[in-house]
Order: structure tokens, then C-alpha cells, then sequence
């Protein structure tokens, strides 16, 4: 599936892990394979450009968390790129609802609709198919060679031409399964013709999803198609097919996107299990080659999470609020190396010559001992620890099974911290360096203390 353009952009990629370090005019050759892959793949010129753009943009504007080499940014840049022009992922319930699938002649809605049928089954629930194409001749023996298969009931009124009386009968005969797929008639285009009958048979199934079927070969003419579906009878989704046999299936994906339809399946072969729910994310590691990558944006998620959480406890300890919550994430935080670690080991109350051995191994110690003695302290006393003393600290103590001197030295520590914390506080110059450095990601405040 997509093998050219898969390939082409994993070169890409394999060009940026090897290259020595990420400069602009790297920057610039990457967009531009980029952008001859997708165009080759037949993405839509105008779309191509948009995204090659983004990737040279935010390549050259935005920084890599702390911890992450521009070498991995530059791939998770073009990662999510990627992803954005397939638009988001449409969610597929489980449960009771009536599928109508639409689509001209030869698109696959037969095919596709054993194929649902197979999908809702596996996922435990009653299926019944219901054929509602009254135009081809063997479209009803088509549906049922298909269920007989699946062995998934399938309802029709063979030689009836109306389909709308199938349609009628179908709701009562089929009313005791979940899952009802009803199977339409095509034409050669989109002609007025079609759309009535569209109308009338949607009325009366009343559906919950209407799902436009749509080959891959077209590439991205399946933009316009979905538009024009869309605007005559209102699709919620997309199944593109064929994804197989086609190098035009990115331009099909990435049209059908911009026209805020979501492609909900594509279909990737002729048997009936080659139905993929579509996931934009798993769609596009998998075309840049997953493993490495997933780790890769697995790390930049914990590198920006900590980011994060540095910047709330950083931003607490800098406005003075700070409680016996925050104490024990410091504590936390710098038992595991990391962001945080490195700006609180920066910090003046640690180099003050009381903390001089392995600090990682001192907090660490702390966590284990003062966690117990946390546990047994209530919220408000947590928030307020001005309010622990006499029969709360003997309370606090019994709780924990330590004694009470235990939680009065937590408790001191706690007091000297903070006070070392205001005292921070009134140096302003060491509190500007200090917010620059967070914001740069560069820690180093030894020259300051
Ligand atoms: N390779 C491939 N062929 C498919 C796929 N889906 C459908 N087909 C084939 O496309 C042809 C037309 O399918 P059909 O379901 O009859 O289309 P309909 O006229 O829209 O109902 C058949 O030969 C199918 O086997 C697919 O995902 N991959
Ligand atoms: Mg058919």
C-alpha cells in the first residue's frame, strides 16, 4: 500500500538520522524530497506545499524539548505534518445503528459491505446485510454469496425494482439485530436520479452513518466526489478502497481530508478480511517505518510532559506557595535524573553545604521515609502545613508508625526549605536568570551564587 511514497519518505528520514548535525540547508533538502514524494504520490499541489512549508517553518522557528537532539525533532516535525493532512481519526461505536452505504458503479460498496459485516461480527455483535442495489441484476445474489460466507443474514426481495419497499421490509424483518448495512445502487456519475433515490431510501432507513464508498484509484478527485455526495445527501464518512492496488491512494486520503469528511475504513484487498479502521497516526508511522519512531515520539511525550511539570513546580516555588505536596514532588523530581532534576540541583538552598553527598541517593532516602508520614496526613494538612502540631503531630505519628520526632524533622525541613525559597525570592537578579534559563532550557546558575 502507498509502497512508492512510504519509500520515498523513508529515505527521508534515513537522510536526517545519518546526517551530522540538522543545518537549514538540510532543512531545505528534506522539504523538498517531501514535497516531490507527495506529489508524486498525488497529493494535491497546494496541499504539498502547505505542508512542506509548516515542516521548513517550525523546523527553523520552534526548539526541541530539553533532552531531545534537532536530529528527532526534525522527524517528529515532519511526522505530525504528515498526520494533520489525513485529518482526524473517526471513532467506530459498538453498538445497535444502521449503516447506508452510497458510492457509484465498481466502487466496492458490495465488497465493502460484507467486509462491515465481517468487522461488526468479529466485534461480537448481530449483523444483518440488507441489498437495496435494484439496478444490477446479480447485485442481490452478489450480497448473498457474501453472507452465505459470513454466514451473516442478508434480506432482499430478488426481482423487485423499488428500493424503497426493500428498504421498508428490511427495518421490520431485521429489527431483532444490531447491526443493520444496507447495500445501494450506484450509477456511471452523480446524476439527479441517484441523489433522489439516495434521499427517499435515507428517509426511510433513516441511518445513523452514511458512508460514502470511494476507489482509491481517482486520487484526489475523491475530494470533489465527497463534496458533491456530501451536499446531496449528507455522508458521515468515508471508505476509501482499493488502497491496494493504487499509488494514488495519498492524494485520494489527504483530498478526501481537506473536505472535513473523515475517511473511517479503507479497504486494502479483495478478500474480506482487508478492512482497516482508519487511525491517521498508525497510518503514517507505518508508511515512515514505526519501531524507532514510536520510540522516538514516545520519549519527546515524557521529554514535554517534564518540561511541563518543571515549569508548575518551578512557577510555585518562585511565587512562594508551597506546601508539603509540592516538598515531596521536589524530592520526587530529583531522585529521577531528568529536567527537573537539573534546575533544582542549580538551585542556591542545595549548595549551601548541608547537601554535599549523592543527592539523588539523599532524596531518594526521603521519599522512602517521609512517604509514609505524608500518607497519614490529611489533605488540609497537606495544603497547610502550618497547621500540624501537638495532638496532630501525635496523631500524624501513631497513623504512620514512626515517632513524633520523625514527623517534626520532616517538618522542619519542610519550614527550612521554604524559607530558603523566600530568601531566593528577594534576589531578583537570580530570579530573573533563573525564569530566562527555564524558558532557554539551560540550566546554569553557578555563576550567579
Ligand atoms: N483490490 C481490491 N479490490 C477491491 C476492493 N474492494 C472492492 N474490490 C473489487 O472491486 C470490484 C467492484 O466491487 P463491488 O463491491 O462490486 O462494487 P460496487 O459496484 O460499488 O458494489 C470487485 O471486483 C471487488 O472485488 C479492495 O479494497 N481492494
Ligand atoms: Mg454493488
Amino acid at each position: 500500500m502507498l509502497d512508492s511514497l512510504g519509500a520515498s519518505l523513508r529515505d527521508t528520514i534515513r537522510k536526517i538520522t545519518k546526517a551530522g548535525h540538522v543545518d537549514r540547508s538540510l532543512i531545505r533538502e528534506v522539504v523538498r524530497d517531501i514535497q516531490r514524494a507527495l506529489l508524486k504520490g498525488d497529493v494535491e499541489v497546494h496541499l504539498a506545499l502547505k505542508l512542506s512549508k509548516n515542516v521548513e517553518r517550525r523546523a527553523l522557528e520552534e526548539k526541541p524539548p530539553s533532552g531531545m537532539s534537532y536530529r528527532d525533532f526534525l522527524i517528529k516535525i515532519i511526522y505530525e505534518e504528515l498526520v494533520a493532512i489525513l485529518g482526524k481519526e473517526k471513532e467506530i461505536k459498538l453498538k445497535p445503528q444502521k449503516i447506508m452505504l452510497v458510492g457509484l458503479y465498481g466502487q466496492g460498496k458490495t465488497t465493502t459491505a460484507g467486509k462491515l459485516a465481517k468487522y461488526f461480527h468479529n466485534k461480537g455483535l448481530s449483523v444483518a446485510l440488507v441489498a437495496c442495489d435494484t439496478h444490477r441484476p446479480a447485485a442481490y445474489d452478489q450480497l448473498k454469496q457474501l453472507g452465505e460466507k459470513l454466514n451473516i443474514p442478508v434480506f432482499g426481495i430478488p426481482g423487485e425494482k423499488d428500493a424503497r419497499k426493500i428498504a421498508r421490509a428490511a427495518l421490520k424483518e431485521t429489527k431483532d439485530f444490531q447491526v443493520k448495512i444496507f447495500d445501494t445502487s450506484g450509477r456511471h456519475s452523480l446524476e439527479d436520479d441517484l441523489i433522489k433515490e439516495m434521499e427517499e431510501l435515507k428517509k426511510i432507513i433513516q441511518p445513523d452513518e452514511i458512508f460514502l464508498v470511494m476507489d482509491a484509484t481517482i486520487g484526489q478527485q475523491a475530494g470533489k466526489q465527497a463534496k458533491a455526495f456530501h451536499d446531496a445527501v449528507g455522508i458521515t464518512g468515508v471508505i476509501i478502497t482499493k488502497m491496494d492496488g493504487s499509488a494514488k491512494g495519498g492524494g485520494a486520503l489527504s483530498a478526501v481530508a481537506t473536505t472535513g469528511a473523515p475517511v473511517v475504513f479503507i479497504g486494502t484487498g479483495e478478500h474480506i478480511e482487508d478492512l482497516e479502521h482508519f487511525n491517521p497516526t498508525r497510518f503514517i508511522s507505518r508508511l515512515l517505518g514505526m519501531g524507532d519512531l514510536e520510540t522516538l515520539l514516545e520519549t519527546a511525550k515524557q521529554l514535554e510532559l517534564e518540561e511541563e511539570k518543571a515549569e508548575k513546580v518551578m512557577e510555585k516555588m518562585l511565587t512562594g506557595k508551597f506546601n508539603l505536596k509540592d516538598m515531596y514532588e521536589v524530592w520526587e523530581q530529583m531522585s529521577k535524573p531528568g529536567i527537573l532534576q537539573k534546575i533544582l540541583y542549580s538551585l542556591p538552598f542545595f549548595k549551601m553545604g548541608e547537601i554535599d553527598k549523592n543527592l539523588v541517593e539523599e532524596s531518594e532516602e526521603k521519599l522512602r521515609r517521609y512517604r509514609v508520614i505524608l500518607d497519614s496526613m490529611t489533605y488540609e494538612e497537606l495544603e497547610n502545613p502550618e497547621i500540624i502540631k501537638g495532638s496532630r503531630i501525635k496523631r500524624v505519628a501513631i497513623g504512620s508508625g514512626k515517632n513524633e520526632q520523625d514527623v517534626r524533622n520532616l517538618l522542619k525541613e519542610y519550614h527550612r526549605m521554604k524559607k530558603m525559597m523566600k530568601e531566593m525570592r528577594g534576589n531578583r537578579k537570580l530570579m530573573r536568570a533563573l525564569r530566562r534559563q527555564m524558558k532557554s532550557g539551560n540550566i546554569d546558575l553557578q555563576g550567579l551564587l
